[in-house]
């Protein structure tokens, strides 16, 4: 099928005129020969819009070079100099939401307004890396010796390896490239080889500024390649640090390698969120959250909503206007205004679908609606289904599980907020969790040290759709990772305590005496 003219404009718009590139080190392309290609399809239409080269080893091995090289540069640039060149990427990527935003949507099948909202995401990323460029604060220390002075400092670390998934394909990159952009660090981005397109058009806007600043190749780079690739980042000592976003199986492959090296990893990975919903919760608020949580991206967020843990007064009146709204969620394609749910990534997506809700069915669980693939002019790709509610149990095989899809289990518990929160915390992941009540008793048990276990705790909000100024990540499988806001940037840099003696004696800490 022959690419729509309005994404050929969108390519137009963004410059992307390369035929299968592999690799970029900033400025320049490497493309095709020799390399193997992967034919890209929208999940939307099935339409192919891209064929790339899949970097190889030695690709690999020339990005890391230079960009080794281009770290020597970058480093010496003073940090708030760096901020400004994230600035007028920030600018750029203002000037170019509309195209990125369509392109987002189209390769990966979120609907238009998260497509646009992921390239907010990036732009408030880069609006707050560029004021952290001026506050990459260390402390001071009261020395015990007198006539000394201590200190820490922050410096730039080298090379960030970035690894991102499909679902957020260019913010989550964002979020790591322009915190070490201005900490000082180059980054190599391996994009998820499911959403390169995104990637190579950010790509471009990146070019564009280096070229307008006379910056050297090298600073960011992009590789487009699979699980080699990413091992081969995970292994070289050359990169100080990996940040990973993906499933919990990628993750500690990467991290076991970075580990092995005692390298740094940031890992984001597997959600399995919940959320609460009290006899004294405000129902109609807590559905519009859980709607937008469990079909939302089509159920591929990392902190999409998976589990419903109900109050079993309020059980049965949220489960009936749950089965009222589901019929009615406009399915299709996702640049299509007034689509909610576009399609899941690919077939294999549907076909993960489908057998989760068929184990989860054997377990005991009872699908109440959706689980079916749709077909029809409309739905030739294979890729569109209709979001499932199972009602289940927290301990079923499937519930423990993340299935990147939208299945929303519903689990019933009675008594008070603490055994809600038990059922919460029952799982291995640990991203993201919420809780609906009016009563502030339960809301505040909820945040408490034994409520959620979870890196991120909402109030009255749903589990997805984070904000960037606050720390982004979560324990357990989740990976530990924190991204994004507060002090994440400190991950980016190496750390160092200065102790400067101004005086003329010796004397040692602890009051050792040692006379020579
Ligand atoms: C992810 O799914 O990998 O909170 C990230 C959210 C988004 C980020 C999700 N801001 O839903």
């Amino acid at each position: 099928l022959p690419i729509t003219k309005a994404i050929q404009d969108v390519l137009q718009q963004l410059g992307i005129k390369e035929l299968n590139p592999a690799y970029s080190t900033g400025l320049q392309w490497a493309e095709g020969e020799g390399r193997t290609t992967r034919t890209i399809l929208s999940p939307a239409d099935g339409n192919k819009i891209a064929a790339v080269s899949m970097a190889t080893p030695e690709d690999y091995e020339k990005v890391v070079t230079t960009a080794a090289a281009a770290f020597k540069v970058w480093r010496k640039v003073p940090a708030p100099k760096r901020g400004e060149i994230v600035r007028q990427i920030g600018d750029k990527l203002r000037q170019h939401k509309e195209a990125l935003g369509k392109l987002v949507s189209y390769e990966m099948g979120k609907i238009l307004q998260e497509g646009l909202g992921e390239v907010q995401e990036m732009i408030d990323i880069c609006d707050f890396a560029v004021g952290l460029s001026r506050q990459l604060h260390g402390y001071t220390m009261h020395s015990e010796r007198p006539e000394h002075r201590m200190y820490e400092q922050y410096h730039p670390l080298g090379i960030v390896g970035v690894i991102s998934a499909f679902n957020f394909p260019v913010a989550v990159w964002s979020w790591n490239a322009m915190l070490a952009a201005v900490c000082g660090d180059v980054t190599i981005w391996k994009p998820s080889e499911k959403t390169p397109l995104t990637a190579i058009a950010c790509q471009h806007i990146i070019r564009d500024v280096l070229t307008e600043n006379e910056l050297p190749e090298g600073i960011f780079n992009v590789i487009i390649g699979d699980a080699e690739i990413g091992s081969l980042m995970a292994h070289d000592t050359r990169v100080p640090l990996v940040s990973a976003t993906g499933s919990t199986r990628m993750g500690k492959k990467v991290g076991e390698a970075v580990g092995a090296r005692l390298g740094k990893s940031l890992l984001e990975l597997g959600g399995n969120n919940a959320i609460i919903i009290t006899e004294n919760a405000n129902i109609e608020m807590a559905l519009m959250a859980v709607v937008f949580g469990a079909v939302g991206t089509c159920g591929q967020r990392c902190t999409s909503t998976r589990r419903l843990i109900i109050h079993e007064n309020v059980y049965e009146q949220v489960k009936e206007r749950l089965t009222k709204i589901y019929p009615g969620l406009p399915i299709g394609h996702p640049l299509d205004a007034t689509t909610l749910v576009g399609p899941l990534i690919d077939k294999e997506a549907v076909t993960t679908f489908l057998g989760a809700l068929e184990k989860v069915q054997a377990e005991g669980g009872k699908l109440i609606i959706g689980g079916e693939v749709l077909s029809g002019a409309k739905y030739q790709t294979g890729t569109y289904v209709t979001p499932a509610i199972v009602e289940a149990e927290n301990h079923y095989e499937m519930v423990q599980e993340e299935t990147f899809a939208p299945i929303l289990y519903l689990l019933k518990y009675s008594g008070d907020v603490e055994n809600a929160i038990e059922l919460q915390n029952g799982v291995k992941q640990g991203l993201s969790s919420s809780i609906f009540s009016t009563n502030l008793l339960e809301t505040e048990a909820f945040l408490t040290h034994w409520g959620s276990d979870c890196g991120i705790a909402n109030v009255n909000i749903g589990t997805s759709g984070a904000e960037i100024g606050g720390a982004f990540g979560g324990e357990k499988d989740t990976g530990g990772g924190r991204e994004s806001g507060s002090d994440a940037w400190r991950i980016y840099m190496r750390r160092q305590t200065n102790t400067i003696n101004y005086g003329r004696e010796l004397p040692l800490a602890q009051g050792i005496t040692f006379k020579i």
